[in-house]
């Protein structure tokens, strides 16, 4: 007889409070035992629970992202296994977690939520597959199956996430048609030879990720076609060299691990590099009147610990310039044959953080103030450092501002964060001398760097918004139009 019950999280050792990175099942489905359910993460390994016996998911409990210990409830399981159903209600009856990976994980927890959270993001849904006419395809035509009937190890589901790869699209060339690491690498291989438009249909992860270069849409991408040299290590040429035994022939060297962020980033930043291709458009604004009023307004919320920087204002005015310039608040459909245009502005601003780069989104810039922006950039950079942040908190940007004007330089291209067109990078002002009015005057001059994907906006469009930008900065009286 049909019989639901719960299914737990089982023991799994001292750990608590455990990441879900990815949720492998959905109401609906039909599970056999020792099919992986979900896929914990500690800091320290990564195990896939199986489920305890076979039956029909008829509701999930957990979302990626949440944190889970020993009897957290899963889901709720129908079976007709009367057998297995009395075995288990007995907790050790359930099997134990699958191994934890053998690869060490970074310690980095909040925001590496992404990958399993953008599993779900709207921009994810696969295209349908390429038919399979040039070699490589071979690899990945497998129709899109469910997460759950994908059979690879937590270490390889692992690795296919870090790289942005949908593990259901993989064929597995493995035991039993498990996919190993090399079908992954065989994949991405693939999907970065595809012909522009193509990608989006192999299933190459579409999704926001928590960098600035990071993500995505990847989909109207990958025409350029160069291979990693991380992805490739036996026969990239060069690459074949990069290993600390090769290092270490020349003298004393150490190994630093990368951390989940950087590791998370550095596919993403690779991808958008290589996908989009970027022109970066400089131009300097006269923001001696904005510092003025800057300090001003410093002055008089100092008091309530509020601190104005050049960014709140920045914030604003690419808003305003954004209004002026839809095509800038836009992304690229996945076929690359429309341009999707946003009606909200909500701005993702890069943070620094010990871990890596992330980018969280201020919502709705255009319906805030100075000081209200200048709030909410204080705390979410400050979530974004204590590692709080919500992978929600880091999805829905339109355009991105990395600023490194608190440090220093005086010019950089930044990458775009796809499926965004254009970044805006800021770098740190200076007193200079301008010829105005027929002579030499010192004003205070902002570096901007606007790199934007030359697929979708010509030179003279990213000419003139930010000339319109460093316009309204020097005179900030236009935000009020
Ligand atoms: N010119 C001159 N001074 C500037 C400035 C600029 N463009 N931007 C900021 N400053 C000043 C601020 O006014 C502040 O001065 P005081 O300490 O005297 O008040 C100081 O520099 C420090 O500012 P901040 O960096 O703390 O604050 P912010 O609002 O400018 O930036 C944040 C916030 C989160 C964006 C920043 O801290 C950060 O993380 N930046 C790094 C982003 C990054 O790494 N980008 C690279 C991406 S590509 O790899």
């Amino acid at each position: 007889m049909a019989e639901t019950r719960q299914i737990s999280v089982p023991d799994i050792g001292n750990f608590k409070d455990v990441n879900v990175v990815e949720v492998l099942v959905k109401a609906g489905d039909t599970v056999k035992a020792e099919d992986s359910l979900i896929t914990l993460e500690t800091d320290k390994a990564t195990m896939d629970v199986p489920s305890p016996s076979a039956g029909v998911v008829k509701e999930v409990k957990v979302k990626a992202g949440d944190k889970v210990s020993q009897g957290s409830v899963i889901l709720l399981l129908e079976s007709s296994d009367a057998a297995s159903a009395s075995q288990e209600n007995k907790p050790a009856a359930q099997p134990a977690p699958a191994p934890v990976s053998a690869a060490p994980v970074a310690a980095s927890p909040a925001p590496v939520a992404q990958p399993a959270a953008a599993a779900t993001a709207p921009a994810a849904t696969p295209v349908a597959a390429e038919p399979a006419a040039a070699p490589v395809a071979a690899t990945f035509v497998q129709p899109v199956t469910s997460a759950g009937k994908a059979h690879a190890s937590p270490a390889i589901r692992r690795f296919a996430r870090e790289l942005g790869v949908e593990v259901a699209q993989v064929r597995g060339s493995g035991a039993k048609g498990r996919v190993t690491k090399e079908d992954v690498q065989s994949f991405v291989k693939a999907a970065l030879a595809q012909p522009r438009g193509t990608a989006g249909g192999i299933g190459l992860r579409v999704a926001e990720m928590p960098v600035v270069d990071g993500t995505t849409r990847c989909a109207q991408a990958s025409g350029a076609g160069v291979p990693s040299p991380r992805l490739l290590p036996q026969t990239a040429g060069f690459a074949s060299n990069v290993s600390e035994a090769n290092f270490a022939q020349f003298g004393p060297i150490e190994t630093k691990p990368l951390s989940r962020i950087q590791k998370l980033s550095g596919a993403n930043l690779h991808r958008n590099w290589v996908s989009i291709p970027h022109v970066t458009q400089f131009e300097e604004a006269d923001i001696t009147e904005m510092e003025a009023f800057r300090k001003q307004l410093g002055t008089e919320y100092a008091a309530q610990g509020i601190k104005i920087t050049p960014l709140a204002f920045l914030l604003r005015a690419v808003v305003e310039a954004l209004q002026q310039f839809p095509d800038f608040n836009a992304s690229l459909d996945a076929g690359g044959e429309n341009l999707i245009l946003k009606k909200y502005f909500n701005i993702g601003v890069a943070v620094d953080t010990p871990d890596g780069l992330v980018v969280p989104v201020l919502r709705d810039v255009g319906c805030k103030g100075i000081v209200q922006l200048a709030k909410e950039l204080a705390e979410i950079s400050a979530r974004a450092r204590d590692k709080k942040l919500t992978a929600a908190e880091m999805q829905g940007g339109c355009f991105t501002i990395s600023s490194l004007g608190g440090i220093g330089g005086t010019a950089f291209t930044p990458i775009i964060n796809a499926p965004e067109v254009a970044i805006l990078g800021v770098s740190r002002s200076s007193m200079k001398p301008v010829w105005k009015d027929g002579k030499f005057e010192p004003r205070l001059m902002l570096p901007l760097s606007l790199s934007y994907d030359h697929r979708v906006i010509d030179g003279a469009s990213a000419a003139r918004f930010i000339v319109y930008l460093a316009q309204t900065l020097a005179d900030i009286r236009r935000l009020a139009l």
